[in-house]
């Protein structure tokens, strides 16, 4: 029924049972809410048939997937789904194939832009012919700060392939470094038990925390049933999917209620975001993939972009009140790209990035609780003085927060708050999925601007500890700059002329961590030099330093322009000082370096970091 059908090996082709749309609980908000980690992960499903005619022979024998959607979505009826990368032939025929890097590199930023955090794939084998797109998201250099996991077919992805894709960095992981995995069509057999099992198995061997095995099914019973026989963590589903014409709120509503369902089993439960559901053109133009061809009623009206953003509102909140049950809090969401299934998120060319804003809207704020429904934690960021976020009650481990949406730098914070409540706080940033405290202080009063060495992060909050009354705060303003891309230097390979001791080797300086510290060895400064290599050529154009004291007063920025060429300038200045940040015509490098010239003493550098804006 849903796109992604298990097309290897012990493959089902049972349709699931539609669920149920049984209100077994009211929603009815639990009077605070329990802070749950550090902020919600959301991921969204792909299911990447968009290849024109590029043989899917690996899916099925002899098809061309490509050909049939595009087929199904060639009436005008459907062309308001028609994604960015698509093209109108005429009126009754469209082209949707991503098949280029810059196609691909630019759905990376727009699911970045919506504040996204991982891509879930459906899993077809490398050379299938729907691998395309997986794999020109491997291949992007834009790729860091979305990660990407799997959904499953059994037998579709054999165990050691999938433990190397697992054991990638930027693998989506939940519960501390624990793999995120989502097994699809999977029936309480005993070889899918047997599989559950090999797969940990080798996970352990491959020196891999457990992962975190996920059953999609949206009937609970049989999800429960499911998750039980094969041994997984969790339970959720890959969508929900109304019938006749149903109105949005509908779905919005079944979504909710079918959470409580899988709750109500006692399993741990991710909870699932189904952003439409419209099946009519697999319906009106069957699909060799698709077995039975769905009923022509099989479909709900189309969602706003503000009612997408609602549903995953909800997911988000219902996390935070039933953080037990939401153990690994993640959120996935149906679909990024099931276009003619009716699920998407993807920008359209009917209606631009609205689906994308509407997300970003959502996952750009959070908070460990709010007051009412008009003091969320957007008053705290919206630039309003006017408008303020304020806790539910108490005060200490409270928090507010903003994702910067992609690695951002920060040195300085001006915060204003009702009272002086606050005698207490952290300002904290999320470096990979662990928070670091950026400034410690006290009090905040009416307008505090406080300054710290520039730490590099994709969300920031304020962290209070002790107060007198529940906080309320007008405005938290960070010197953020949004438009500097990733650190280019995180996760690299670094080296220095010297170093002071073991403890103060060059990686310290890109460690994301501004208490810790490379510093060059003996008195002479110039020729001292601290260098990061890319591991490929990266354009770059801006530069980030805090050193200790202000003991620089000459350097240079260099890269290496190969060996002919040798190390080039890029910049040169004088000082650095706590926080630096230069700019300079772009360069393409595998490597980079700062070159001091001069100053009073050996340099000691706590963060370098290398973008481009
Ligand atoms: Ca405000
Ligand atoms: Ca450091």
């Amino acid at each position: 029924m849903h796109s992604f059908q298990p097309l290897r090996g012990r493959a089902s082709k049972r349709a699931m049972a539609v669920a149920a749309a049984l209100c077994l609980a009211s929603l009815t908000p639990a009077a605070a809410l329990a802070a749950n980690g550090p902020g919600a992960t959301v991921g969204a499903i792909r299911w990447d048939a968009w290849v024109g005619d590029t043989s899917t022979n690996g899916v099925i024998a002899g098809s061309h997937i490509g050909l049939e959607v595009e087929g199904a979505l060639g009436p005008n009826q459907f062309h308001d789904r028609i994604p960015f990368y698509g093209v109108e032939t005429s009126t009754s025929s469209v082209l949707v194939r991503q098949l280029t890097q810059g196609q691909m590199d630019a759905d990376i930023a727009y699911a970045k832009r919506a504040g996204l955090n991982y891509w879930a794939f459906c899993y077809y084998a490398d050379g299938s012919g729907m691998d395309i797109a997986r794999n020109l998201y491997q291949a992007s250099t834009q790729r860091e700060g979305l990660n990407f996991t799997l959904v499953l077919g059994p037998g579709s992805i054999p165990t050691p392939t999938l433990v190397t894709e697992m054991a990638k960095p930027h693998f989506q992981k939940v519960l501390n470094g624990r793999p995120l995995l989502y097994l699809f069509g999977f029936s309480a057999d005993s070889y899918a038990a047997s599989y559950v099992a090999e797969v940990r198995a080798a996970a352990a061997t491959a020196g891999l925390p457990n992962p975190y095995i996920v059953v999609m099914n949206p009937t609970s019973s049989t999800a429960a049933s499911i998750a039980s026989t094969v041994g997984a963590d969790a339970v959720s589903a890959y969508a929900d999917s109304p019938i006749n014409g149903a109105a949005y709120s509908q779905v919005i509503s079944q979504n909710s209620a079918n959470w409580n369902n899988h709750k109500a089993t006692g399993h741990k439960v991710v909870p699932w975001v189904t952003a439409g559901w419209d099946n009519r053109p697999r319906a009106l133009y069957p699909q060799s993939f698709v077995s039975p061809t769905p009923p022509t009623n099989a479909w709900a009206q189309q969602a706003t972009a503000a009612e997408v953003a609602t549903n995953l509102q909800n997911a988000l909140t219902w996390n935070q009140n039933f953080a037990a049950t939401a153990d690994a809090n993640t959120v996935i969401m149906y679909a990024w790209n099931e276009f003619d299934e009716g699920g998407w998120l993807t920008p359209t060319l009917s209606k631009g990035t609205d689906r994308v804003d509407a997300l970003s809207n959502t996952l750009t704020y959070a908070s460990s609780s709010n007051w009412d429904a008009g003091q969320t934690a957007r008053g705290a960021f919206d630039g309003d003085p006017s408008t303020n976020w304020q806790a539910a009650s108490g005060f200490a481990n409270q928090w507010v927060e903003i994702d910067f949406g992609k690695d951002s730098t920060f040195s300085q914070a001006t915060i204003s708050e009702y009272g002086a409540r606050t005698t207490g706080y952290r300002i904290e940033y999320l470096n990979g999925s662990t928070w670091k405290t950026a400034y410690t202080g006290t009090g905040i009063g009416a307008s505090s601007t406080v300054t710290f060495p520039a730490v590099t992060g994709r969300k920031a909050r304020l962290y209070f500890t002790s107060g007198i009354d529940t906080p309320i705060i007008y405005e938290a303003s960070l010197n953020a700059t949004p438009n500097v891309s990733a650190n280019l230097a995180l996760n690299r390979s670094y080296t220095a002329s010297s170093q002071w001791d073991a403890s103060q080797g060059a990686a310290k300086a890109f460690d994301n961590d501004p208490n810790t510290n490379w510093q060059g060895s003996g008195a002479n400064i110039a020729g001292t030099w601290l260098e990061v290599d890319f591991g490929v050529r990266k354009p770059f154009n801006t530069a980030t330093m805090s050193e200790f004291g202000d003991r620089t007063g000459g350097y240079r920025i260099e890269y290496w322009a190969g060996p002919t060429v040798g190390w080039t300038t890029a910049y040169t200045g004088t000082t650095i000082g706590a926080s630096k940040t230069v700019t300079f015509p772009t360069v393409n490098a595998s490597k980079a370096r700062i070159y001091w010239t001069s100053g009073t003493y050996t340099p000691i550098i706590y963060e370098a970091s290398f973008g481009l804006n």
